[in-house]
């Protein structure tokens, strides 16, 4: 990339667990998160709980229909660390400049959780890691 280009900030790390409930008991216990939002993303056939770290949130994804990503993910991988979001100002731009090196899933951003327009980066072109772009509408 290019040498002005400012670090995108984390906006999250997606986890893909079998049982929402379960999981928040356990990042509650070990780092004292408290829930910040529920919500469940038809298009995206999951429940999501976003977590709230002092600088950091986590998402926790559990699918709702065995066809959505997360759950064909666990199928594959088992739980874990699903991707990771970062946050942008232009979402419409950073697509467009995104889309020049990387594998871009979307043809236009999407509607995501908590009120976000969204995208992702194929995790075969990141090295293995599927990444989200995300911007607040
Ligand atoms: N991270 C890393 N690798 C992943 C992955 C992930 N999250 N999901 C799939 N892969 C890998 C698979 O392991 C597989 O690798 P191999 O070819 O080495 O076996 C490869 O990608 C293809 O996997 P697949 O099962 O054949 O493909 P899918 O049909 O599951 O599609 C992907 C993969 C990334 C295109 C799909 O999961 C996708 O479109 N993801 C974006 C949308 C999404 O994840 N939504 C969930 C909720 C989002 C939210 O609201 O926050």
């Amino acid at each position: 990339m290019t040498d002005s280009l400012l670090p995108l900030p984390l906006d999250h790390i997606g986890v893909a667990v079998k049982d929402i409930e379960q999981a928040t008991v356990r990042y509650q216990q070990m780092a004292g998160l408290g829930i910040l939002h529920d919500e469940v993303v038809e298009s995206q056939k999951v429940k999501v709980r976003f977590l709230d770290g002092d600088h950091y949130k986590i998402e926790l994804l559990e699918a709702i229909d065995s066809s959505s990503p997360v759950a064909r993910f666990i199928k594959k991988r088992g739980e874990g660390i699903h991707h990771i979001a970062f946050s942008v100002d232009d979402i419409h731009e950073e697509m467009k400049r995104l889309r020049k090196k990387y594998l871009i899933l979307q043809e236009k951003p999407i509607r995501g959780a908590n009120n976000k327009l969204i995208f992702f980066i194929h995790p075969k072109s990141m090295g293995g890691t599927l990444v989200e772009i995300c911007q607040p509408l």
